[in-house]
């Protein structure tokens, strides 16, 4: 006899008006990244369901998600093979721990799957439940890897200004976003930054390859001030996602991995946007022509459906943590969740199903390319750039001169209320414009999108022009 007691539990109360679920929004739900008074004072956007590429709020509005929830819806909203194998999964064993030497066989599933999808040197991966968890375990297990190996001394993990790589007091420290370290004693010791590979900004007067070999060799000057035999790891994303979608010079990885291999240092490839197919490869350091030692995993492995993050590791450091390591004292309870395993082999068995990674490589990715190359034309965007399924469309005062606009008049801002009014969701990093849609996109949908992006360019280029500010 089963002594569960059954009840029919009610979908959450979708009855209430947008009022009702603002005012309780206001009254208990602190959000991410945002100022609680001035949000409870204006009334949350709430989203009430979704399909494909779109989202519906409670007005009812239709509204095309140009960044995929938060860059990781890449399958699309709506998938019922992601809904099943969670239902399936959830009925058959909802929970089981990874950590007292068992495993649940969506997790054992998941593990080889991944083995098969990454570049070559990747045969093992540590789960975490995000991506922040995951450069968590980036740290401890780079230092753990020195430590094992006699070299207890290499401690400095040295990573980007303006990355981001999560909100955890490892992440946001391994991040280099200033506001961010001023609050809770940031950074933690032994983590240090250079300066981010931004061509647009601070490249001027070079070419973009001149460009991409000095931000590189910015790497080295580190390393030597620092000094060689103190540097565990760098880490840094593919394409900086958070910090406004930058691009670096083709030239920029492929030094940047010259220099790691010089000093043996281990390179980290934060791929928690980048990865399952974003950039129009598995991974971004195929896409970037690098061959990291540790790569941190989210978001896309499981299109969001289900919170899921992890480490990829490297045969390099997986033998010396396997053979010498003894116990590795780190884990999280949900390390290789059953449900959220399952419904990442799910994703990741679609991405391969509907040729995700390819279409974005041959076909959107290019098409997308072309589309945001047009918009130079615009009066008021200084440089596009796209990298696979991800762009920026840069504002700038004075196209000619690549002057910015002043950061206090919040151009970006105002653009992005456009968007909002207009059924697009594209976010704003300072004056930079960014996409990243899910990779099921179609070549019409980017029409209809950039269609939106050029009516919210006009409307914010009108308004600049009617206060005076260009
Ligand atoms: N690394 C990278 C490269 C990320 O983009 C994380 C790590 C942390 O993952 P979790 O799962 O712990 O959030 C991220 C997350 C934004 C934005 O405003 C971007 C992220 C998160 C929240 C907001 O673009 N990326």
């Amino acid at each position: 006899m089963q002594d569960n007691i059954v009840i029919q539990a009610p979908a959450v109360a979708q009855k209430r008006t947008t009022r009702e679920w603002q005012q309780a929004d206001a009254a208990h739900f602190l959000h991410p990244f945002t100022d609680f008074g001035a949000l409870a004072k204006k009334g949350s956007r709430i989203i009430t369901q979704a399909d494909n590429i779109y989202l519906q709020d409670s007005e009812g509005h239709r509204i095309l998600d140009a960044m995929s929830g938060l860059w990781c819806v890449n399958v699309g909203y709506g998938q019922q093979a992601l809904v099943d194998a969670a239902t399936r999964q959830m009925k058959q064993l909802p929970f089981y721990n990874a950590f007292f030497q068992t495993a649940t066989p969506p997790a054992i599933e998941l593990a080889e799957l991944l083995a098969q999808v990454t570049p070559p040197q990747f045969q093992h991966v540590f789960f975490t439940g995000s991506g922040s968890e995951g450069n968590d375990t980036v740290v401890r297990m780079v230092r753990r890897y020195w430590d094992v190996l006699g070299q207890p001394e290499r401690q400095v993990i040295i990573s980007r200004k303006n990355g981001y790589h999560g909100s955890t007091m490892a992440g946001a420290s391994l991040g280099g976003m200033s506001g961010m370290h001023a609050q809770g004693g940031l950074p933690i010791p032994n983590i240090v930054h250079i300066d981010q590979p931004y061509w647009y900004q601070n490249g001027q007067g070079m070419s973009r390859e001149e460009f991409g070999k000095v931000a590189a060799s910015w790497l080295e000057a580190k390393i030597l001030e620092v000094g060689p035999e103190k540097v565990a790891a760098f880490i840094g994303e593919p394409v900086q996602g958070a910090g406004g979608v930058i691009v670096p010079p083709e030239t920029y990885w492929p030094e940047i991995q010259r220099i790691c291999d010089k000093y043996n240092i281990l390179l980290v490839s934060d791929e928690v946007i980048c990865g399952f197919g974003r950039t129009g490869r598995w991974f971004g350091c195929e896409t970037m022509g690098t061959k990291p030692d540790l790569m941190t995993i989210a978001k896309g492995i499981t299109s969001g459906y289900i919170p899921l993050g992890g480490v990829m590791v490297g045969n390099r450091v997986a033998k010396v943590l396997i053979e010498q390591g003894g116990e590795f004292e780190h884990g999280f309870t949900y390390s290789g969740h059953p449900v959220a395993a399952a419904v990442a082999v799910a994703n990741i068995k679609l991405i391969q199903q509907l040729g995700l990674v390819e279409r974005v490589h041959n076909d959107t990715g290019p098409y997308l390319a072309e589309q945001f190359a047009s918009l130079r034309e615009h009066p008021l965007v200084g440089e596009t750039q796209t990298c696979g399924l991800m762009g920026a469309v840069m504002l700038v005062k004075d196209k000619a001169k690549a002057q910015p606009f002043d950061g206090d008049l919040g151009v970006g801002m105002l653009c992005r209320g456009h968007c909002f009014g207009n059924g697009l969701i594209m976010r704003a990093v300072g004056d930079r414009m960014i996409i990243a849609p899910p990779l099921v996109m179609t070549r019409a949908q980017i029409d209809e999108m950039m269609a939106l992006i050029r009516r919210c360019l006009d409307l914010t280029l009108a308004d600049v022009r009617a206060k005076g500010w260009m």
